[in-house]
Formats: C-alpha cells, sequence, structure tokens
C-alpha cells in the first residue's frame, strides 16, 4: 500500500527545499487546504436544497442561505484571515482590497477566485477554487496596500486551485514541480494522489466556446479550422472538450493533454479571463508542470498588472499546441 501522505506533510517535505522558509507559506498553505474542506462540505451538499434552502432565504436552522460564492468567499477570508499569516487579499467577490482582521503578522497576500464556474452547481459541473500567494513588497504589513497585490504572475511564490467535482482534487506549486491531492473524506484529509504532474508535450483536445464564433478575429477562425481538418500526420482533428468551469477544463487538460484558449471577443476584448486570480495561478502551474500560458503574445506571467480585476486572453496547456494557437493569433500562419 502507498505511503499515504497528507497535504500538510507534503508541503512540511517541500519546505526542506528551501532553507531560507522560516514555516509560514507552509502554514498558510495549509490553512488554504483547511479553507477548502469548508468549502467542500457546502459544495457537495448543493444540491440538497430543501435542507439548504435557496440563496437569499433561510435554511431550516433559519440560518441565511448564502449564494454557494459568497459563502466560500467568506469561508477563505475567515478561515485564513484569523490565523494572521496574511496582510492583504484580493477575491474575485471583493471590489476592493481585504484587510484581514489579523494582518498585522502576514508576510503575504493572497489573490483567489473562491467559486469559480458557481453558475454550474444547480447542474452538478464541477467547479473550482483557484489561488495566488505573493511576498509582500511592504516592509510593515500594517500598511499593506494593492501595490503588494498587482505584482506580476513571475513574482509568485505559490499557487494553486481546488476542484470540486467527482472527487475533490487540490492541485498546488511553490514553484518546485506541481502536486495533487485528492480529499478522502473518511479521514478529512487530502492524500497525495499525483505526485511531480507533468502535461503532455500535445494532446488531442481543444477548449474553446465556439459559440461565441461570431465574435472572434479572424486568426481565431482559421485556427478553428485548422484544428478540425483530417491530418493524421498532426493528429487533426482534434476533439472539442469545454465544460464551461475553467478550472475543470484546465485540469483536464494538464493530465492528458491539449490546449484551453479564451481569446479576444467583441464582447470582452481583452479576454473574460481575470489575470490576477485565474490566468496567473494557472499559468505558474502549467509552466511547472512543462506546458505554456500566454495572452496569445506574451507570456501570462510577464503581463505587468494594473487592476486588481483586470481580464486577459488566456492561451493555456500543453507546449506545442498552445504555440500552434498563438501562431494563428499573431497572423503566422
Ligand atoms: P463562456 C465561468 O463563468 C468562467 O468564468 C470560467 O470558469 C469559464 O472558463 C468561462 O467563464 C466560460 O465563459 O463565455 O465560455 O461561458
Amino acid at each position: 500500500m502507498s505511503q499515504l501522505i497528507t497535504i500538510e506533510r507534503h508541503i512540511l517535505e517541500q519546505q526542506k527545499n528551501f532553507p531560507e522558509a522560516t514555516g509560514e507559506l507552509t502554514d498558510l498553505l495549509s490553512d488554504v487546504a483547511f479553507a477548502a474542506k469548508l468549502v467542500r462540505r457546502e459544495v457537495v451538499r448543493a444540491g440538497l436544497v430543501d435542507i439548504l434552502g435557496f440563496a437569499g432565504s433561510t435554511n431550516v436552522q433559519g440560518e441565511e442561505v448564502k449564494k454557494l460564492d459568497l459563502f466560500a468567499n467568506d469561508k477563505i477570508i475567515n478561515a485564513i484571515g484569523q490565523h494572521g499569516r496574511f496582510a492583504i487579499m484580493g477575491s474575485e467577490e471583493n471590489e476592493g482590497i481585504i484587510i484581514p482582521p489579523k494582518n498585522e503578522t502576514g508576510s503575504y497576500a493572497l489573490l483567489f477566485d473562491p467559486l469559480d464556474g458557481s453558475s454550474n452547481i444547480d447542474v452538478n459541473v464541477s467547479v473550482g477554487t483557484i489561488f495566488s500567494i505573493y511576498r509582500i513588497k511592504s516592509s510593515n504589513p500594517c500598511n499593506a496596500s494593492i501595490s503588494d497585490c498587482l505584482q506580476k504572475g513571475s513574482e509568485q511564490v505559490a499557487a494553486g486551485y481546488v476542484i470540486y467535482g467527482s472527487s475533490v482534487v487540490m492541485v498546488y506549486t511553490t514553484g518546485n514541480g506541481v502536486h495533487g491531492f485528492t480529499y478522502d473524506p473518511t479521514i478529512g484529509e487530502f492524500l497525495l494522489s499525483h505526485e511531480n504532474i507533468t502535461t503532455p508535450e500535445s494532446g488531442k483536445y481543444y477548449s474553446i466556446n465556439e459559440g461565441s464564433y461570431a465574435q472572434f478575429n479572424d486568426g481565431t477562425k482559421r485556427y478553428l479550422d485548422y484544428i478540425k481538418e483530417e491530418d493524421p500526420a498532426t493528429g487533426r482533428p482534434y476533439s472539442t472538450r469545454y465544460i464551461g468551469s475553467l478550472v475543470a477544463d484546465f485540469h483536464r487538460n494538464l493530465l492528458t493533454g491539449g490546449v484551453f484558449v479564451y481569446p479576444p471577443t467583441t464582447k470582452h476584448p481583452s479576454g473574460k479571463l481575470r489575470l490576477m486570480y485565474e490566468a496567473n495561478p494557472l499559468a505558474f502551474i502549467c509552466e511547472q508542470a512543462g506546458g505554456r500560458a500566454t495572452d496569445g503574445h506574451r507570456r501570462i506571467l510577464e503581463i505587468d498588472p494594473s487592476e486588481l480585476h483586470q481580464r486577459t486572453p488566456l492561451y493555456i496547456g500543453s507546449m506545442a499546441d498552445v504555440k500552434v494557437a498563438e501562431e494563428f493569433e499573431q497572423g503566422i500562419r
């Protein structure tokens, strides 16, 4: 029987690779894992609306039932904020930055999407939490500000996601490989299940919302024509896989190979997905797994952010497949 390694144990083992590590990063990754357990508990019960009641109503205990993404947001802010390790936070659900209740000792900034794809919950489609961690630049945590959040993705010290699907899997990187942990509800632990994830050089899936075809630029349209042509020598046609839940589409392509594209559209000229708490963390993971992540022209991790909720086009997945999609976007093909 393979050794059972909890995510907390694995993070501690990883810390040995960083002699200067103070253990703080270990603690805050463990905090994120704890918050994920709290979110999971509600997400997996989401179908039981008779017990939980609909969002905005009160449940059998007379508690106000919140939309699950707001619930997840509250849980992450409070479960993590109370430990004082984060000086500042930024969430997809909050317009401005969040200063946790005990931030005076925090050295890190947490950017997160508490429950991406939450509109899919009612139809039992996988959703996810995505997080990104930076060391703050401010010398005094009490003076932490938006500039401590608006750092290039290449400055991330850790990133990860939790996918709430047929099983609940947490995937993280600290820049030393990508590792996945599957939640075992019988013991309430995330156990190592995918050590040192590497993504295939190329795959057979492409993920894009073809319903937006009329909104795509010429490069994207020509890419779609190309990827569907018959050419066994280049593995074409690829198969379409598009769940409409970023974490689910990304996780599948990470493990099996493939490319996810959310290109510029007439409705979202800068792309729909968010740089700081969607594209950057997934780009860090993807590159650590041997893949590629760009906005069609430049590395996601090199984009200099100007706003907390700024959007970006996203081309992410297997190295060779992303490069092909980029060449159409750049007019090379
Ligand atoms: P579209 C979900 O709303 C989300 O933010 C991502 O999880 C997903 O990849 C994307 O939007 C889907 O967007 O425009 O294809 O419905």
